[in-house]
């Protein structure tokens, strides 16, 4: 009889495999798999706990919160705050890091996360999902005293990855720099078991994902793609293309880690000193490696999405992400595009 490999079995053997998994990581991962465990059972009560609707108050984003969005950030600190592993968290929720209490022990990790991704679904019962990061201490600065400066790392080099989306099944989807495996939450048992290993993205697609409602404010590389790919078999790109939008990064990059596609949050000219909508260290980064550790590519348009150095801990970027020929031939288009902006 084959016993299924738990979350905590998987980071025990990978560790054995690849020494990518020291021990104080194994248990920061199973804290965070914990809190993902936690916001699970709140999202899934909704209405029944009291959790849905709108928090009163905005974040730093200057975003409506929902209460499950903070109830999310606290769920993920109460978590992961006690164990020892962490210097500090930083969360889309906050405006500064959160240092961990003077009464649990430091360590050398930085937590970085997006505790509830598309919260514009929760009140009509679309997937949504939390996002994760991890990063090192630079080295020779003291855990004691984290600050901002120490977050602004690339996501190079993130030691681990992942997100955990909240839909018909909750599913932690994980990357330690050698593959991207996936765990489903058996909730009887109470734990996340491996499912899927080893994830491929196929390098081409007919999926792409953008909210086409901002159509007539994209550059005109994005243009571009998109045209041909409605053009269709009629046009240069000779087939068909199907169009999905969530508007839950969460759920549209899980949908191409599982069958490939292309997803765009690119620049657009509505606010045009911003970057792009979403946030480069707890959103882009992490689903950026994840995407790259599945054999897919992702860059701001000019180049890879992880190659980039945060200047500020909630920095946007304009995001292209999935199928790797689809993102290089965007990508390409930019390259070509002349004007400045
Ligand atoms: P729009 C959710 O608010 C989010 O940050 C991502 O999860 C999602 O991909 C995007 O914004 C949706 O944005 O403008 O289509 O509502």
């Amino acid at each position: 009889m084959t016993h299924a490999v738990t979350l905590a079995h998987y980071l025990a053997r990978i560790e054995r495999q690849h020494g990518c998994a020291p021990l104080p990581l194994q248990q920061l991962l199973m804290q965070v798999a914990g809190a993902c465990q936690a916001i699970a059972a709140q999202v899934d009560a909704g209405a029944l706990a009291g959790v849905l609707g709108a928090a009163g108050s905005e974040n730093v984003q200057g975003e409506e919160q929902k209460k499950l969005d903070l109830i999310a950030n606290e769920t993920f600190i109460a978590h992961c705050h006690w164990g020892g592993q962490l210097a500090a968290m930083a969360s889309e929720e906050m405006e500064t890091p959160y240092p961990i209490p003077a009464q649990y022990p430091r360590g050398d990790h930085l937590l970085l996360f997006d505790p509830l991704d598309g919260s514009s679904n929760i009140d009509v019962n679309v997937s949504i999902g939390t996002i994760f990061s991890l990063l090192k201490m630079p080295d020779g600065r003291s855990s004691v005293s984290a600050t901002e400066e120490d977050f602004l790392q690339p996501g190079r080099r993130q030691l681990a990855a992942g997100y955990c989306i909240y839909g018909p099944q909750t599913t932690l989807v994980l990357t330690l720099g050698h593959g991207v495996s996936v765990f489903t939450l058996d909730r009887p048992q109470g734990a996340f078991i491996l499912t899927r290993d080893q994830l491929r993205i196929p390098r081409q697609t007919a999926e792409f994902a953008i909210n086409m409602s901002n159509a007539r404010h994209w550059a005109a590389p994005v243009r571009r793609y998109i045209d041909e790919c409605l053009a269709g078999s009629q046009g240069p790109r000779g087939k068909d293309f199907n169009m999905r939008w969530i508007a839950s990064m969460v759920a549209d990059v899980h949908r191409i880690l599982c069958r490939g596609g292309i997803f765009m949050y690119p620049w657009d000219q509505r606010e045009p000193e911003r970057p792009g909508k979403l946030r480069l260290m707890y959103e882009a980064s992490p689903m950026a490696w994840l995407v790259e550790q599945a054999g897919g590519a992702a860059t701001n348009g000019n180049q890879p999405i992880l190659d980039i150095v945060p200047a500020q801990l909630h920095e946007r970027v304009s995001v292209i992400l999935g199928s790797r020929d689809e993102v290089t031939r965007v990508t390409g288009y930019h390259a070509q595009d002349a004007s400045p902006r």
